[in-house]
């Protein structure tokens, strides 16, 4: 039986990802990487900011010291809090609200799962914050997904076992966190057939029956 159902944010409950986009885009201008695409940023769903960094950089033959990485990444996560600071309730994706909304009135806790270190911001700015029971982000952890820890430090603050969790997810190194925490999972988003997740679906909005999933 389930009892919390822990969101990814970036791509699940928020669009924020046309803003990673030309955050990235703008660093790389700056390195003389002219080649950076939407492609190359499609890699870089649900991954951490350094190994996002490394995408980026797969397109240079200049090699950076890990303290240049370091300069380089927060250079792009400041182009980022600037693109922030217009976001509001607008990116919020379709049936989010909602479905947040449905899962409370059935009894079922809900956590949210990012590997963002701005999660406590984009909840903020986009009004989901008082929807949300408990946050594991960014802050939270040392690994990034593929490794669980993310999720198991959200059933821990709802003081969940992971058999009692279900993950909704929208990238693959998600879904593969989901599996190692030993929790279900739910993909949705552009990919959602190819992530071999437990269920699927286009978006949370086409969900119609949670009721199934929960058991
Ligand atoms: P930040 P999620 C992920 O969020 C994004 O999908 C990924 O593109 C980003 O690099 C990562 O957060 C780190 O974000 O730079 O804000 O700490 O999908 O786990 O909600
Ligand atoms: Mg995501």
């Amino acid at each position: 039986m389930i009892k919390g159902v822990i969101f990814d944010l970036d791509g699940v409950l928020v669009s924020t990802d046309e803003m990673h986009y030309q955050a990235w885009k703008r660093l790389a201008d700056q390195l003389g990487i002219f080649g950076f695409t939407r492609k190359d940023n499609e890699r870089q769903r649900g991954v951490s900011r350094m190994a996002s960094l490394e995408i980026v950089l797969e397109k240079t033959d200049r090699v950076y010291t890990e303290e240049e990485k370091v300069k380089l990444a927060e250079k792009k996560n400041d182009y980022y809090k600037e693109l922030l600071q217009k976001l509001d309730d607008g990116a919020v994706l379709k049936g989010a609200k909602e479905t947040l909304a449905k899962l409370r009135e059935m009894g079922v806790l809900i956590g949210v799962g990012s590997v963002s270190k701005n999660t406590p911001m984009i909840l903020e700015k986009t009004g989901l914050l008082p929807y949300i029971d408990k946050v594991s982000c960014g802050l939270d952890i040392t690994k990034s997904k593929p490794d669980p820890e993310v999720f198991l430090v959200a059933a821990k603050k709802l003081g969940l076992p992971a058999e009692e969790c279900l993950v909704v997810e929208d990238a693959a190194a998600g879904i593969q966190a989901a599996k190692a925490a030993g929790m279900k999972s739910l993909a949705v988003g552009p990919y959602y057939e190819k992530l071999g997740a437990t269920y699927q679906a286009p978006g949370i909005y086409a969900v119609n029956d949670w009721k199934e999933m929960l058991g």
